[in-house]
Order: structure tokens, then sequence, then C-alpha cells
């Protein structure tokens, strides 16, 4: 026989001013609250299609904030007091495959969304409205107060990216591993990584062995090196697919090529003798566009990185080629334009790719030149936002920053937030595809200094690409934000702690 226990007395809640970021198109408060507890159980309405797994995930998070070991999908030798019940629906309410809602009573918060994606999207909200420290007063046992009411919610835009520079300074598979556990919270959907550039080839190509050997063997300031092996880039395809983000690769060219030409002299184009370089100059280095041998080498390199790289999209580069004259880089663009083709992938290149003759299917970077975003738009294609005094994350806060550049602006977090993607600079809406923030990596080495740059900034940008216009605002957003300091604080995240921001 079961003894029942006592109703508990939650002091009243507002969902509505709950420290979520993004912040959801829609919120309703009821007031009660749902008392997170051991007598909790989690169970997925079906088991394939990733729903299991979403609700492993959510005992695993929710086991990091509170210790405790909810059950999912068994029945509980203990009584189970309250479910959390994440549904698959087929409602046309739930317009893509990342809409979900989140009902939360007193009794059940239940997640109704088409797909796991969806349902992973909305644990991350869920997440954020458990407290991170529970209220020992209210019962015999420790509970997590969470407010309750209605959340409705979907994307802004589908691309919400960040990238990683580990060209300049190589970054292990761990240090990968915690910024996509950091961008999944913030409902992230893309992870762009420079496997490439003048100072360090960073992932094995079986065809050419010597990328990695010659060319992984530096980065800049002389401090080191690294690739990862085709096996390790899997494992954070695979870490990043768990987390429903999809892994954009670059492979820079014809510029930022020197690596990838010290370890094979004849891709070089410069007409120099080349050596390994340490340095962080741009410009200098390109492929010899007029090679057979060099666009069967592209091939190669193309061939060996989509066969592991499950998301839709190849990344060529094609910033910054100040050495490859004109038409030898239209004629480079088209010819790569195809090999990406020839692999199923869909190509990105930073703007300046718009300059050659390529068609809609593939996308542009805009970082820096509003000319090249408009032809972007004149042929048709989809444009990615990352516009350098606003979205990079490289550049210094101020002029005290302790890292980062300020060639495009200083970027503190109030500029890195207060501006509007939905027509950028004249940039159609339905052209956008959405943001990304990149993190080049001159002047940072290791994962507090990345931290230091990425954070709070890239939670804005999070926001930005999330949220729909009318539910972004700086004064309402800095709240949210300074809330964040117990979870960036319990994830052991060295963020830059602005002075902008109250923290909490
Ligand atoms: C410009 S943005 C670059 C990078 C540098 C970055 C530093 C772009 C496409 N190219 O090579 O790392 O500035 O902020």
């Amino acid at each position: 026989t079961e003894n029942k226990k006592p109703e508990i007395n939650f002091p009243p809640t507002d969902l509505t001013v709950a420290n979520m970021i993004p912040k959801p198109l829609k919120t309703i408060a009821t007031n009660n609250a749902f008392g997170l507890d051991q007598f909790t159980a989690i169970y997925t309405s079906q088991t394939e299609n990733g729903f299991a797994e979403v609700g492993q995930y959510l005992s695993d998070k929710i086991n990091e904030v509170t210790k405790l070991n909810l059950l999912v999908n068994e029945r509980s030798e203990n009584s189970v007091d309250r479910i959390i019940y994440i549904n698959q629906s087929d409602s046309t309410d739930l317009a893509t495959n990342e809409s979900y809602q989140l009902y939360i009573t007193k009794d059940s918060a239940i997640i109704n969304s088409k797909t796991a994606e969806g349902a992973f999207r909305a644990v991350q909200t869920f997440r954020q409205i458990i407290p991170e420290t529970s209220n020992d007063t209210l019962a015999e046992q420790p509970i997590w107060p969470i407010p309750t009411g209605k959340i409705i919610d979907a994307p802004n835009f589908e691309y919400r990216g960040s990238m990683l520079d580990v060209a300049r300074h190589f970054f292990s598979v761990e240090d990968v591993k915690k910024y996509i556990d950091l961008l999944a919270y913030y409902k992230y959907s893309i992870l762009h990584l420079h496997l490439s550039d003048d100072q360090g080839w960073r992932i094995e190509i079986k065809s050419w062995p010597k990328l990695t050997e010659v060319g992984g063997s530096t980065e800049v300031g002389g401090e080191g090196g690294g690739f990862y092996t085709q096996e390790q880039y899997k494992e954070i395809v695979d870490y990043a697919a768990a987390n429903y983000i999809t892994i954009v690769p670059e492979i820079d060219m014809p510029g930022h090529t020197n690596a990838a030409s010290v370890s094979y002299p004849f891709l070089n184009g410069n007409g120099k003798k080349v050596k390994l370089y340490e340095g962080t100059h741009v410009g200098f280095s390109t492929f010899d566009t007029r090679k057979d041998t060099v666009y069967a080498f592209i091939d190669d390199v193309v061939r060996e990185i989509s066969a592991i790289t499950p998301g839709p999209y190849f990344h060529m580069g094609g910033d910054e080629s100040h050495v490859t004259k004109k038409n030898d880089y239209i004629h480079f663009v088209n010819k790569v334009e195809k090999i990406v083709k020839k692999h199923r992938k869909r190509m990105i290149g930073w703007d300046e790719i718009v300059t050659a003759d390529i068609d809609s299917e593939a996308v542009a970077q805009f970082w820096a030149s509003k000319e090249n975003a408009d032809l972007a738009v004149k042929k048709g294609m989809k444009v990615i936002l990352s516009p350098a005094k606003r979205a990079y994350l490289d550049m210094q806060y101020d002029s005290l920053s302790k890292h980062g550049l300020h060639w495009a602006a200083f970027v503190p977090v109030d500029s890195a937030y207060i501006w509007t993607p939905e027509n950028y600079e004249g940039i159609p809406t339905e052209n956008i595809l959405g943001i990304e923030a990149p993190l080049w990596s001159e002047t940072i080495s290791n994962i507090d200094e990345l931290e230091y740059l990425a954070f709070p900034r890239a939670i804005g940008h999070a926001e930005l690409s999330w949220s729909t216009q009318e539910n972004r605002d700086w004064d309402n957003y800095k709240v949210r934000l300074a809330n964040q300091a117990p979870y960036l604080d319990r994830m052991d995240v060295k963020y830059y702690p602005s002075k902008l921001i109250d923290w909490k």
C-alpha cells in the first residue's frame, strides 16, 4: 500500500520571465510549478528515430545539475509522481522539424515535436528553466521547481552556426566537443570547422599523407600543430550529430594554402619557394590554378572528406586570394564547384566566390563585401550572414581585451547583439539562410582563450538566428544573459565578464 504524498505548495512562478536564450516564439505562464525530483520519470512516445536517445540525453543533463537519476522508458520500483513525456506528433501546428511545444503543468511536462531534432531543441529549453540549486524546504526530498505554462517555439533561421579556426591554432577533439555542448544548449545547428590554412593542415587525407605529416606540424607562434585522423574527425561528426549539429568542413583555397603547398610543392602557384609558416599574414599563397594535377588532388581531398561528412555542405573557402589572378580565380572556383557537386555536396564559400560563374545552389558567406552579397542575391543564391563588425568572435571586445584583433571593429557584447539580420544591408530575408559567428584563432591557443572570445557573444548570436525580430530586445536579453552565469560557471566556461552585464 502506498502513502499519498502531501501536496506541495509552491510559491507562484512566471514562465514568461524565465531565463531562456534564445527567447521562444510564444510563452504563456500558468504560475504554478512542476516539482522535478526523484519521483519524476521520463517517457518517450516512440523509441525509434532518435526519440529514446533524446530522452536519455535529458536524463543525463538533469543528472549533471541535480544528481537525480531519472529513468527513461522504464517502470520504476518507486512511485512516479510526475512525468516528462516526449511525444512524437504530426500536428500541423509544428511547422518545421525543429518546431516544438512544451506544456508544463503541476504533474507533467509534455514535449510535442515532429522529429527527435525538435524534441532535442525543446529539451534545451527545459534544461534552461531548471533551477541550478534545489529547494530543500518544500518537501522531504530536494525539489527543483519548474515554472508551469506553455511554450510554442520554432526557429527563425535554419542555419545557426559558429565557425572554429583549428588551422591557425589546433584544438583537440575534447575542446571541440566542449564547444559543441555549449552550442547545443543555445540551439545552434551548425559547426563549421576551418580545417586548413597557411599555418596548418588539420585533417588526415589518406591519399595525400604529407598534408598532415608536414602541413600539420606547425601553427601560429611555433606552438606546435596537430591534426584530426579521419577516425577523430568522425568522432567529432558523430558527437555533433548526437547534439543535432551539422559539421561543415572547410578546405580554404586557392589562397590560404601554404601548408598544403609545403607538403606537396607542385600545388604552389605563387612562383616562390614555399616553407612552413607560423606568422599571421594573409593573402600570400595560392594554388596553381592551371594544372590538372591540382584538380586531381582537390578531387581526392573533397572525396575523402565528403565520404565522412554526413551533412549536406562542403566549404571551399575562396577568401583573400590576393595573389591569384582574377581570371585564374574564376576558373578555379568554377572547377571546384563541379568537383564539390560530383561528390554530392552543396558548396559554401566566402563571399568572393560569387565573382565566378556559380549557380544558385551554392551558398555565399557574407563577411566583408556588400557588393558580393548583392551579386549573390542576383544569382539567386542563399547567403550566410557573418558581418565581421558584428558576428566575428575574434574581434576584441574593447582596446583592453586580452585576446583578439580589431581590424573590423571592437565588438562589445551589446554591439554583437544589437543588429537586425532580417534584410541585413538590403539582402532580402528570403535569401538569408542564417547567421554564422566565426572564431578565427590567430590570437587564441587554448580552450580558455577560445571561451573568452566566444562567450558571451555566441549566446547573443544564437538568439539572433533563432528568435523572431519582435522577440529580440537588448534590455530584456541582457537580464537573461546575466542569469547564464551559474550555468557557464558549472560548465567551467571562462567567459568574458563584460561590465555591460550585471552578472548573477
Ligand atoms: C579575415 S574572414 C580572414 C581570416 C582571418 C580573419 C581574422 C575571412 C574570410 N578571412 O583569414 O583569420 O580575417 O579576423
